[in-house]
């Protein structure tokens, strides 16, 4: 049990911990992916009394989970079969699962509540557990694995978990005594929460992502928001001071601020100085450590010793560095990691290099603005594969960002045709619509030249052609390996 839960009174989610934290209570779990797969177990093991929904046929597609649901005795929904709207304490609504499905809008109607995966994780968390949180549309993934490291580094028993890959409900269950949870978090998870309390929240950027769930950039904004929502004074929210929408939107925090920036010198927080990523507290916000007096700058690694390209990478190692910072880990042991971080997969990763020609997996691409950083870290000659589910982003103002170092689209996917449009509006027409990562990549190297860059970078999402992104970024592996066949 989390620190911050053992000072909540009786209202807090679930109950008394020794009688089973949800024992008594009934509860629905919204789609049966992974995080629905972990709550269920979490809930039956808890005592409480369990539904599973899912618009798929989960007994005809999934044998195994069919036999578990009923190993658990938990009352199955699928395929259509809708729960009734009446009797349920909680809705455990996967991320993924919009709140606007008629029945769950019903069931709040008759008096339960959408209990979200970060809150139900928070509930079950082990003794003295620790929360980092990381949001923000683009540089999660990076910026949490490299504060995972820089924890392990420091020798902390550490779990690097949510929208990352591993929901968080899982890893607490299998996590001990005192463990650092860094959690990567997603709006479609954070829009709920009520008691997730983060010891350092950050928020790393918010440009227009997820328009087809949220809405509008408010609603975007204001579920990203919930990441301070339940922290206090104690607390901490690093953001980023080069983003006027996060700087504006961390002024309701009640948390202490802590901000980063790459463009500019700041009294407090993460910067570059002399092309140096440096560290100043002169406020003390976070702590002064032994032997660095209030007001002293900080030096930790030059930018150039980063092993993570573009300055996008320069921007998560400063914010990495400020969340380490303010969660306590000395600037000497934030270096070391920072110096021998060599990235992410699926993020501008190296997959091959044939006959001169680079194939680059930037497959976590998932939306215009995280591609553009993937276009601004390569060089000019760029064959870029994109394309795939529909957010309903605008993809113009991608184009016009190309700058002449995009020679050829290859497009696939949902929005192959109107990303194709748009760019053709926007005076770029050399595009192919291909049908598939096969041909996109052998298309690529066949147009390529030696010293290009066949990219995937997608700029949309995965899901009308795969399960998820890395599944995307391992068939592009797949096809690249194909090619030296
Ligand atoms: N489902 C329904 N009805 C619906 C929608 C979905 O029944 O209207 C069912 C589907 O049939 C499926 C299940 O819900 O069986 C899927 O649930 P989910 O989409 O919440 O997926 P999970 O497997 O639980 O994965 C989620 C995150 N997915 C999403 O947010 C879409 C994963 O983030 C995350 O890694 C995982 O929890 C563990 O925390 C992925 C993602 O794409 C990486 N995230 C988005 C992003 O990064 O842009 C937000």
């Amino acid at each position: 049990m989390s620190t911050a839960i053992k000072e909540n009174n009786s209202e807090a989610i679930g109950g008394n911990k020794s009688e089973g934290r949800f024992a008594g209570k009934t509860v629905l779990v919204a789609g049966m992916g992974k995080s629905g797969i972990a709550a269920m177990e979490a809930f039956a093991s808890e005592g409480a009394s369990v539904a599973v929904y899912d618009s798929k046929d989960i007994e005809g597609s999934d044998s195994e989970l069919f036999l578990r649901i009923a190993e658990l005795g938990v009352t199955p929904y699928f395929n259509g079969d809708e729960p009734a709207p009446e009797g349920w304490d909680y809705i455990a609504k996967s991320p993924g699962v919009p709140p606007s499905l008629p029945f769950i809008k019903a069931a709040l109607d008759e008096g339960a509540s959408i209990i979200s995966d970060l809150d139900i994780a928070y509930a079950l968390a082990p003794e003295a557990a620790t929360f980092i949180a990381i949001t923000g549309t683009n540089g999660k993934t990076t910026t949490t694995t490299l504060v995972g490291e820089i924890y392990k580094s420091a020798g902390a028993v550490c779990s690097v978990t949510g929208n990352i890959g591993t929901p968080a409900i899982e890893s607490v269950r299998e996590a001990r005594y005192g463990t650092i949870f860094v959690v990567e978090a997603s709006s479609f998870q954070l829009e709920d929460v009520r008691e997730f309390r983060p010891k350092v929240a950050a928020i790393l950027n918010l440009t227009e992502d997820h328009m087809d769930r949220h809405g509008t950039m408010e609603a975007y904004g204001a579920a990203k928001a919930r990441i301070f929502a339940a922290q206090s004074a104690d607390d901490f929210i690093v953001y980023n001071a080069d983003d006027e929408i996060v700087e504006n939107m961390v002024k309701s925090a009640v948390s202490r601020a802590f901000a980063f920036s790459r463009t500019r010198e700041l009294e407090s927080g993460a910067f570059l100085k002399d092309g140096m990523i440096v560290l100043a507290d002169s406020d003390a916000v976070v702590k002064k450590y032994k032997g660095v007096a209030s007001g002293d700058v900080m030096p930790l690694i030059a930018a150039g010793e980063l092993q993570i390209p573009g300055s996008h990478n320069i921007e998560n190692a400063l914010a990495a560095a400020a969340i380490a910072y303010c969660g306590g880990i000395a600037p000497k042991t934030i270096a070391e990691a920072l110096r021998s971080f060599k990235g992410v997969e699926h993020r501008m990763e190296h997959v091959a290099t044939i006959d001169g020609v680079r194939f680059v997996n930037d497959s976590k691409g998932t939306n215009p603005d995280a591609s553009m950083k993937a276009i601004e870290a390569s060089d000019a000659g760029i064959l870029l594969i994109a394309g795939g589910y529909d957010k309903k982003s605008d993809f113009r103002p991608f184009v016009r960002g190309f700058g002449g170092k995009v020679k050829h689209l290859l497009l696939m996917g949902a929005t192959a045709e109107r990303f194709r449009m748009e760019a053709a509006e926007e005076g770029f027409t050399d595009a192919t619509i291909c049908g598939g990562m096969d041909e996109c990549v052998r298309l690529g190297f066949e147009l390529a030249e030696a010293g290009d860059t066949v990219l995937l970078s997608p700029a949309s999402a995965s899901w009308d052609m795969y399960s998820c992104f890395e599944e995307r970024g391992e068939h592009f592996k797949k096809a690249v390996k194909e090619l030296m066949i």
